[in-house]
């Protein structure tokens, strides 16, 4: 079967084909981690902001570490598929992603590119562990080695603050003008954690180098906000044989997906931006509301679905949901724990959003992995379950269908084979010779980057946390969602 690719654009019927016509489109956009999330949500809003008002803004999609994504998409000339699996199923072929970057081989090339004037906005999808930060204080972490080296300079930088703040420093250089940095993931006030980060690595350049720039950056730099949403699995070789065949190309960048998306930006942009309005994206003055209630609804959901999903032998979300204990577990999060911490925005029907995400977590056409999900648990605990936590006991309430994620988080890194998390060596190395649960939960929370000093200390979150993780350990999950 022939690949996807510009030859295959004239044999594709319309309804697959891209809504602008790729070779045309300029770029304009630098975008650092394209993975399947990025080309399933914010490059479909894009091209559609393109196809409905215009503008260069085609994307240069960069990876860090591994180049599958550049094999994949190189060869097709950018293009890719979006499958979209509701009650039917439809396929797009999306033509936004202009070019492509591996960080690792071509750091002088992602350099230029952010001094090039061409380019007027960076987003970012790297993931919170990506930021190389402490989760509880939002600081750079500069005790990483990474961070270190990026700061001795000399080599192409490893992270990606340092790789922004040293093209930040070649733009200044190059005079090429103002641009904007625009983080999309799932951070509570995500621009202004990628501000500080940003600052924190000025500061520690040395003075003669680091202040120049730092002001430089405080007039030429916006960092808005944003809340993304879209539901987008690991892409599996059955997605792939689907895709074939409904569109007659092969594709290796195919990704798969669920009819929502929801994007809400903070409009506050130093250079232009795509009509992404034109696209359905919410641009407003205050994203802090939407970002709290998807973090904490969606994504705390997600985290303790996946816990307790895995360690109840269901692979992928959909089949957690079919268990009533787990559903229920679900349901009792967001209305009990939840929805009382939230500033909802004026007119915004809460009550129907959960119904929603119950749905959207049902969709049996997604097949989202629980193991996925529970992936650098370190990096998403506080502000998807630990910051409900925090705002309930300062009610005066007991959190306790919150309190059960995070034991089921426990359960998980204490018991499971292997942890995919930065922090995976500590986590058993707190674990190795706790023989309790009241051990383990000790143990754990003595991670300071994670829970803070003060929630540790709280007589109350301990005892709902140990209680939970007692009842997984004596009758799994069963017993510890009865009710
Ligand atoms: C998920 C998210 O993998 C995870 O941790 O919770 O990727 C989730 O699917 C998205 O945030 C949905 O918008």
């Amino acid at each position: 079967m022939p690949r996807l690719g510009f030859a295959a654009l004239a044999d594709l019927p319309a309804a697959h084909r891209p809504l602008v016509d790729p070779r045309a489109l300029g770029t304009g956009i630098v975008h650092l981690g394209i993975g399947a999330f990025h080309r399933a949500h914010q490059a479909v809003f894009t091209e559609e902001a393109v196809a409905a008002a215009g503008g260069d803004w085609g994307i240069c999609g960069v990876t860090q570490r591994s180049r599958g994504v550049i094999d994949q998409l190189r060869p097709q000339d950018g293009l890719y598929a979006v499958l979209v699996r509701g009650e039917q199923t439809s396929v797009r072929v999306a033509g936004a992603v202009r070019d492509l970057l591996f960080a690792a081989e071509e750091g002088e090339r992602l350099q230029a590119l952010l001094a090039a004037p061409a380019t007027r906005l960076v987003t970012l999808t790297v993931t919170e562990k990506g930021y190389r930060h402490d989760p509880a204080t939002g600081r750079l972490r500069l005790s990483d080695p990474d961070v270190a080296a990026d700061l001795a300079g000399g080599a192409p930088p490893r992270t990606v603050v340092g790789q922004l703040v040293r093209g930040l420093q070649a733009r200044r250089a190059a005079d090429a003008g103002p641009i904007t940095l625009l983080s999309c993931d799932n951070l509570p006030a995500n621009g202004e954690v990628l501000r500080g980060l940003v600052s924190d690595f000025c500061a520690a350049l040395p003075a003669a180098e680091g202040e120049p720039l730092a002001a430089w950056i405080g007039e030429s730099v916006s960092f808005p906000s944003s809340m993304v949403d879209r539901i987008v699995p690991a892409t599996t070789d059955d997605d792939r044989a689907e895709a074939a065949r409904l569109l007659g190309f092969s594709d290796e960048g195919v990704v798969v997906t669920e009819p929502f998306r929801q994007w809400v930006v903070e409009d506050r942009f130093a250079a232009g931006r795509p009509a992404w309005e034109r696209a359905g994206a919410v641009l407003t003055g205050d994203v802090a509301p939407y970002e709290a209630m998807k973090l904490r609804l969606l994504n705390g959901s997600h985290s303790t679905l996946a816990y307790l999903g895995a360690l109840a032998g269901h692979e992928h979300v959909a089949d957690a949901m079919a268990d009533p204990g787990i559903a229920g577990v679900v349901a009792h999060l967001m209305a009990d724990d939840v929805e009382p911490t939230l500033a909802v925005p004026d007119g915004y029907d809460v009550a129907a959003y959960q119904r929603e995400l119950i749905e959207r977590f049902h969709n049996p056409a997604l097949r989202h992995r629980t193991v996925q999900i529970a992936m650098d648990g370190t990096q998403k605990l506080p502000q998807r379950l630990l910051g409900t936590i925090r705002d309930r006991l300062a009610a005066g309430a007991e959190p306790r269908w919150a309190c059960l994620g995070v034991a089921a988080w426990m359960r998980y890194v204490w018991t499971a084979p292997a942890v995919d998390d930065p922090m995976a060596d500590r986590l058993r190395t707190l674990t190795a010779d706790a023989a309790t649960p009241r051990a383990v939960v000790e143990a754990l929370l003595s991670l300071e980057e994670v829970f803070g000093a003060e929630l540790p200390a709280d007589g109350r979150f301990r005892d709902l946390v140990t209680d939970s993780l007692e009842a997984l350990m004596k009758g799994g999950v069963a017993a510890a969602t009865a009710g």
